[in-house]
């Protein structure tokens, strides 16, 4: 018990409602202290009354428990105090719920469709022509109006300080509204069980100052860059056409699954986007520092590294993951 309450005051929370840094998030914090309040208030009362009963009324020789039955007016009491509360919360509530669910309008609100999969994100920046995976890179100080679809299962979408969660499920689109005061990066995950790497489908927002937003958005929009060296351009080569050796020859190419804008013949949908992979932190749901060493453990085997990966084992050899690493880190 102790350690579970201890656990209240903890600092480092970067995944707390109860901090939230946005607006859409701090109206509905705004609901919960009402409701913590009242609750606590009834709370005391009724462990008051409970408490106060138990002793003034405790067993002692010559005392006779009475049998009583059907107090009319304690019963309509009863009944009516928690209608009222009931009424009372339903007010702010409503009120909330129609304020969240609003779609923010304006000429400035970007728009950016979020696909839920096993076990990533998509996110598509409709007006802007920009995929991008798992990081979502937003401007500060302005709504973010998101439109979430699911792919294949139910998933769940929840950065707890910046907003409300979203159920995300396949043959539906629903919204939800976001908004971050400062730059920074917040933590997100799915909510929903959604299979073996549930639990390693993260998602960052990385929020910018309007400015600084506007550069990383032209500098998505650029086309991947091409190999800079022979090397990378052996894994733009391995990455399009497969190699004439092993079983890599015989699966899918990294195309048939990635898209690459630049890059010929690189248009797959199944798994992210990498035009830019090498300006992200992390990959494959945000759970590993996008690094020399963690990309060369990925390819060599990635539902190794990440349970139920609908990445397969392609078989790498040393020598094509060398190619294929040279090349991903050009992509910045
Ligand atoms: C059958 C489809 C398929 C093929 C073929 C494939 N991938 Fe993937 N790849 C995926 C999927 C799906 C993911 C997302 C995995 C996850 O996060 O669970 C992924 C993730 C990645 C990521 C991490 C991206 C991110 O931002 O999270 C990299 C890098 C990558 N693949 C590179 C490659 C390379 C290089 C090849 C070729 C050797 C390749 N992939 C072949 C489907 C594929
Ligand atoms: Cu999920």
């Amino acid at each position: 018990m102790a350690a579970f309450a201890l656990s209240a005051c903890s600092t480092d929370t970067p995944q707390s409602v109860l901090q939230p840094q946005g607006e859409f998030a701090r109206k509905a914090d705004a609901l919960w202290d009402i409701t913590f309040a009242i609750a606590i208030a009834v709370f005391v009362v009724v462990q008051g009354l409970l408490l106060y009963a138990i002793f003034r009324y405790r067993h002692k020789p010559g005392r006779e428990a009475a049998q009583f039955h059907g107090n009319t007016r304690l019963e309509i009491a009863m009944t009516i105090i928690p209608a009222l509360i009931l009424l009372g919360l339903a007010v702010p509530t409503v009120a909330t719920v129609f304020d969240l669910a609003a779609e923010p309008t304006g000429a400035d609100v970007i728009h950016i469709s979020v696909e839920g999969r096993q076990f990533w994100w998509r996110y598509d920046y409709t007006d802007l022509d920009i995929v991008t995976a798992n990081e979502l890179h937003i401007p500060t100080g302005q709504p973010i109006d998101l439109s979430i679809e699911g792919y294949d299962v139910n998933h769940s979408f929840w950065v707890p300080r910046l907003g409300g969660t979203q159920d995300v499920v396949p043959g539906r689109t629903s919204r939800l509204t976001l908004e971050a005061d400062d730059p920074g990066t917040y933590l997100g995950q799915c909510k929903e069980f959604c299979g073996l790497s549930h639990s390693n489908m993260n998602l960052r927002v990385i929020a910018h100052d309007p400015g600084d937003f506007e550069q990383w958005v032209s500098d998505q929009q650029e086309p991947a860059a091409a190999p800079s060296d022979s090397l990378a351009a052996e894994g733009a080569e391995l990455f399009v056409n497969g190699a004439a050796d092993a079983q890599f020859a015989g699966g899918p190419s990294c195309a048939s699954c990635h898209a690459i804008e630049g890059l010929d013949g690189a248009v797959g949908i199944i798994g992210p986007n990498l035009t830019h992979f090498a300006a992200r932190n992390t990959f494959a749901g945000a759970i590993f520092q996008n690094n020399e060493s963690n990309l060369r453990a990925w390819l060599a085997n990635p539902p190794e590294r990440k349970p139920g990966s609908q990445m397969p084992n392609l078989q790498l050899t040393t020598g094509q993951i060398d190619a294929l690493v040279a090349y991903l880190q050009t992509l910045e």
